[in-house]
């Protein structure tokens, strides 16, 4: 029963609809993970798999980036996290018969939903140029394939090697170690579409592109800010540590277009009081935001602590002496707040005047203050400007570099951070590539290479020929969902590794491969016996991950050999580097990190802590900033948000609380009170109503970009919904097809996802 995957596609999309709910998790998140865990994988697979999760013996959550305590719970897992659990160690199984009876013409016309739901790939995988089905192959045909591809190529620039996040760091760095031996440092990355903007404003401003608090931090602050996160859904475990803090007498501002159940009120099911009790009330002051006014708000609330401080010189409304000692550019950007407009801040946020002045009393009265985000200020078009104000925000009053203050953008994948502090980056520091140089004895290439948006434009336009990913689901998580899939088609292969069916394989190149991998549950054993893994969590801690199920299939590849294997096919005898030695023993690997990477030192000894060991992060452990400056800059960038013309309103693609990404769980988001479908649009009632759309209506999202083009997606169910005016929300990825491949943010270039100007166009019956 459990190991059978739905027989037709379910996708019969039908949404209900109830009234949003105001707490999380409780008893109806347990019950929750277990009906979607025990249908994947029976009832004792579950108990085995999910006791080992995030145990200092057990394996790394594949879900969220959430770093873990020092003293963990019996189950130290979410409901989300269980899902993530369930879809990997599911009994359903993907065989060449499966192939056999479902041509690509066939899995073409298949959801995303379907195509997951058809369990673990067991074998690799080729489609013949030509051929309408793939057909089993062995793995080293399979790397014979892609060495014909990649040695044909006229430059290796014309390969192009992506990363979704949930790869190791031992896997990572082999993978771009490979690349850059190839020659090519094409190495776009999840990280393009998801945090670039906090990399590129944290990067330019502290001079470390991660966050800059530890768990204990949280625990530790007077008031923490949560803006542009959903932490209910995507963070659960992250509302823990929120409950801590208030129990330590923390305040909290919530600052999203949508009152998000998580923040309202969570129940932990970890306690009595969760399970059966009414729970911890989290948000204090909840700010009803406009898409993209958060630069605004910011910018005011500067203005507003400049004032303070001018008023009452002496009460300490900024820190002076922070500022002078630590930082650079104050008086440039203490101009430009000074200079905030009113009018522009009231129409930008959608806001009061009195809600911020309420803000900001909470402000000056903390003085320990955090601010979290997530991808509600990454993926706008003035994003970097956006995150750059936050950090002027905290700047002014010492905040960072402090116990109980500072940066903390929560990162998505599980080592999405990890994969970036391994060199995952098509723009690395020369100072990465001198120190790889240095140890492996060949020279990397200096030029930059492509990040998401423009290798996808590089395929459009011929420029890029292969395509190979590990991991992730590249055409459905990219925006422009047509330009997308027609620039794959153009390619010569395209290869994914991966642990389960998505659209990426079948939407192709000419030829294309399917490498079935490892997942974290399980067991990785190689030459030289059981291996781990090691990941890094979104506060910079390393930590080793051991999987304990028996792999899905005994054709499976690590992630780790499989880039050994290519890499010797591809590089032969001219590569001095040990790609065998590596395969066997990843603690050779671990040994050249550390000869590689700053920070990890000793790096097999300290892993095998439990619990893992911290980076080191100049701002957060000295004061310290390797900046431009040498100091933490302020900026002063001039205030920017969106502007949406009459009759249409501003979009943001999210996520329910029934997928991770582009993997679908289930029809439902429970908290926000939709069920059983997933093309909904959210709408203000008073916006729908002045458009004429009624609740359970039918309409089609249109989105208009400024250069005259059109993108439609059809058929989505009106849901009138209290998010802020002008404003709506809708799944991703069903809405990436709206997203303008053009649309992305300066510097970053982040798809601007949380931005879409659409016009909501309903079918009139004549
Ligand atoms: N279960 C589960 N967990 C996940 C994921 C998943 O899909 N499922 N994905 C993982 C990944 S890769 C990531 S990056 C994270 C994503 O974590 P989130 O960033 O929480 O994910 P989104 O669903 O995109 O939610 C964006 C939130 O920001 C708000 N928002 C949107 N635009 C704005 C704005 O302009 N201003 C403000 N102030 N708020 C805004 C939205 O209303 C919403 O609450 O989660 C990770 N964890
Ligand atoms: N419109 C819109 N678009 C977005 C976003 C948005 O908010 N709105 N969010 C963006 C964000 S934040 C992100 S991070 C990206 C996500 O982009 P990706 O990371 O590319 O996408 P995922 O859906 O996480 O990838 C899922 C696939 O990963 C594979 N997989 C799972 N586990 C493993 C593993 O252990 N190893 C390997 N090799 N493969 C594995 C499975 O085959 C699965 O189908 O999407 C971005 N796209
Ligand atoms: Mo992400």
């Amino acid at each position: 029963m459990a190991a059978k995957p739905p027989a037709g596609d379910p996708v019969q999309d039908a949404p209900e609809v109830a009234a949003p709910q105001h707490a999380a998790a409780g008893l109806p998140a347990i019950g929750h993970t277990l009906r979607i865990a025990q249908q994947q994988m029976g009832v004792r697979r579950t108990a085995l798999t999910l006791l080992k999760v995030n145990q200092k013996n057990g394996f790394d959550c594949p879900g969220c980036a959430w770093p873990e305590g020092d003293k963990r719970h019996k189950a130290e897992f979410c409901e989300n996290g269980a899902k993530a659990v369930a879809e990997e160690a599911t009994l359903r199984r993907v065989t060449p018969d499966f192939f056999a009876a479902h041509p690509v013409a066939d899995l073409a016309t298949r959801s995303g939903y379907w195509l997951g739901q058809q369990g673990r790939l067991t074998q690799p995988m080729y489609l013949p140029e030509g051929a309408a089905s793939y057909e089993p192959v062995t793995w080293e045909r399979a790397f014979d394939i892609i060495a014909g591809e990649l040695t044909a190529l006229a430059s290796p620039d014309e390969a192009v090697f992506y990363t979704s996040g949930r790869t190791s760091n031992e896997a990572a760095f082999l993978y771009q170690l490979f690349a850059r031996e190839f020659g090519t440092n094409n190495l776009p990355d999840c990280s393009n579409m998801c945090h670039e903007s906090s990399g590129s404003a944290l990067t330019e401003t502290l001079g470390v592109g991660k966050g800059s608090v530890l768990l204990d931090d949280l625990h530790q602050a007077d008031l923490i800010i949560v803006a542009g996160q959903n932490p209910g859904t995507n963070h659960p475990r992250m509302l823990s540590a929120l409950e801590r803090a208030k129990a330590g007498g923390a305040k909290i501002i919530s600052i999203n277009p949508l009152p998000e159940a998580g923040l309202e009120r969570f129940k932990n099911p970890q306690t009595p009081r969760g399970l059966v009790g009414g729970g911890t009330a989290l948000t204090d002051l909840f700010l009803q935001i406009r898409l993209g006014g958060d630069q605004a708000l910011f910018r005011a609330l500067n203005r507003l602590i400049l004032e303070a401080a001018e008023t009452t010189p002496g009460a300490g409304a900024v820190d002076e002496e922070f500022i002078r000692e630590h930082t650079h550019g104050f008086e440039e950007f203490a101009a430009a707040a000074r200079a905030a407009d009113w009018d522009e801040t009231l129409r930008a946020t959608g806001l009061e005047r009195a809600e911020i002045d309420r803000a900001l009393a909470m402000v000056l009265a903390s003085k320990r203050t955090i601010v979290c985000w997530a991808m509600g200020l990454t993926q706008h078009k003035h994003s970097v400007p956006t995150i750059r104000e936050v950090v002027n925000f905290l700047l002014l009053r010492g905040n960072v570099g402090r116990p109980g203050a500072g940066v903390c953008p929560v990162r998505g994948h599980s080592n999405v951070q990890g994969d970036r502090t391994m060199g995952i980056f098509e723009r690395p520091a020369p100072a990465f590539l001198d120190a790889l140089e240095q140890e492996f004895g060949f020279a990397p290439p200096r030029e930059h290479g492509f990040d998401v948006v423009r290798a996808i434009r590089a395929l459009r336009d011929g420029q890029a020929k292969v395509f190979f990913a590990m991991g992730g689901n590249f055409v459905s998580a990219s925006p422009d969902t047509e330009v997308t899939e027609a620039a794959m088609r153009r390619a010569r292969l395209t290869v994914h590794v991966s642990t389960k069916l998505n659209r990426s394989h079948v939407v192709t190149g000419a030829r294309a491969l399917i490498l079935p991998t490892l997942g974290r549950t399980e067991r990785d054993l190689q030459g030289g016996g059981e291996q781990f893994i090691t990941v890094e969590d979104s506060m910079g801690m390393v930590h080793a991950s051991r999987g304990s199920l028996t792999p899905a299939s005994p054709g499976l590849l690590s992630e780790p050999a499989i880039v050994a294997r290519l890499a010797r096919r591809v590089l032969g005898a001219e590569s001095r580097t040990p790609w065998e030695e590596f395969e066997k023993d990843y603690g050779t690997i671990r040994d050249r990190i550390a000869a590689v990477i700053p920070g990890f030192d000793d790096f097999n000894a300290r892993v095998a802590r439990p619990g893992g060991f911290a980076l080191p992060h100049a701002p957060r452990d000295s004061r310290s900033f390797p900046t431009a400056t040498g100091k933490a800059n302020f900026t002063a960038a001039p205030v920017e948000y969106p502007r949406v013309p009459e009759g249409r309103l501003l979009l943001q693609t999210l996520r329910s609380h029934d997928q991770y990404n582009t993997t679908i769980y289930g029809l439902d988001d429970r908290y926000r009170g939709i069920k059983n479908g997933r093309r909904v649009v959210l709408v203000h009632p008073d916006d729908a109503r002045e458009l004429g759309l009624a609740d359970g209506s039918y309409t089609d999202l249109v989105s208009e970009w400024t250069d005259g083009s059109e993108r439609r997606a059809p058929g989505f169910r009106v849901v009138h919904y209290p998010t802020a005016r002008g404003c709506a929300a809708s799944y991703y990825p069903e809405t990436n097809v709206l997203v303008p491949l053009d649309s992305t943010a300066d510097t970053s270039n982040t798809p601007a996802s949380k931005s879409v100007v659409v016009r909501l166009e309903q079918a009139h019956p004549a």
